[in-house]
């Protein structure tokens, strides 16, 4: 399960539905352009807060089926509604997916109690393993040390995506636990996660810039930091006018530069407007 996941992104037309053939394409140029290790389904980057859970079914249906065994897969059920969060859960181990993730439950703020709870939960009723999707700047959640390892203390708990900027915590978590998956979150932070020696990550612009984080955790598993940093710069730029530019649309308008549907995102997100599409373009021949 080590290695480097594309966040995935969706294709969505102008009704808001799923285009099948549009997510094919981009499932294919993850595996056969990007060369990406797995792919991370239904999270953050796959509108998944914004979706149904027909919908949500339907990708993890049409994933699995582009993607078969070529790579890893990795299905986010997190849902604020314990039972479609279990319903999901089911159904993506059932399709075959490699493991399971879930997001904090976030919005009420929930003790950590009622977090451990939530996520004994779903493993009660699922015979899959699972990953904790920790993104504290968007759920509010904050988990120290000790809650993540009682976290890690249920068997089926194999590791945690870290989306973080803390990387006190992140070195003592790994220290603490050798045998845990940790996935780095944030794509811009990658070579220092990656020098703390995380197994892997997970990111929404390896999606277009997947070959860059490759070389990035490659050269810094071999101690070239130098040249990892070198990469590590060229990708930061691209990041920086990426985010200037509106993150998962910008995406999604270079994959379609590069003749890939990827088509729209789910309203309330906006749609580019023309200079953001030229802009886009601009950032895909600059660096892609
Ligand atoms: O669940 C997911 O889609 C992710 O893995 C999200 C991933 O951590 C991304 N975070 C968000 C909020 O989109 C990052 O890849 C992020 O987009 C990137 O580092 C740019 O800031």
């Amino acid at each position: 399960m080590k290695g480097l996941y594309s966040a995935l992104m969706c294709s969505f037309d102008e009704q808001g539905k799923v285009n099948e053939q549009g997510l094919r394409e981009i499932v294919r140029h993850n595996i056969d352009v990007s060369k990406i290790d797995g792919l991370y389904v239904n999270g953050s980057t796959g509108e998944n807060f914004l979706i149904s859970k027909e919908q949500k079914k339907q990708i993890f249906d049409i994933v699995k089926d582009e993607a078969g065994d070529e790579v890893k897969l990795i299905a986010q059920i997190g849902a604020l509604n314990i039972d479609e969060a279990i319903e999901l859960a089911q159904f993506a181990t059932s399709l075959g997916y490699d493991a399971i993730s879930a997001v904090t439950p976030f919005y009420y703020k929930f003790e950590f109690e009622e977090i451990k709870d939530y996520y004994t939960t779903i493993l009660e009723h699922v015979d899959n393993d699972l990953i904790i999707y920790s993104i504290p700047a968007l759920t509010g959640v904050n988990m120290n040390l000790e809650q993540f390892g009682e976290l890690f203390e249920h068997e089926q708990v194999i590791g945690v995506k870290f989306t973080a900027p803390d990387f006190f915590l992140l070195e003592r978590i790994r220290h603490a636990f050798p045998d845990k998956l940790i996935y780095s979150g944030f794509d811009e932070m990658l070579l220092p996660a990656s020098v703390l020696n995380v197994d892997g990550a997970i990111g929404s612009t390896f999606n277009v810039n997947g070959k860059r984080a490759k070389q990035i955790f490659e050269l810094a598993q071999s101690g070239q930091i130098d040249e990892a940093r070198e990469v590590q710069k060229v990708t930061n730029d691209l990041i920086a006018e990426i985010l200037d530019n509106g993150l998962y649309q910008t995406i999604k308008e270079i994959l379609i530069f590069k003749g890939v549907n990827a088509g729209l995102c789910r309203k309330p997100m906006k749609s580019l407007t023309d200079d953001g599409i030229s802009k886009a373009k601009q950032i895909a021949e600059k660096y892609l």
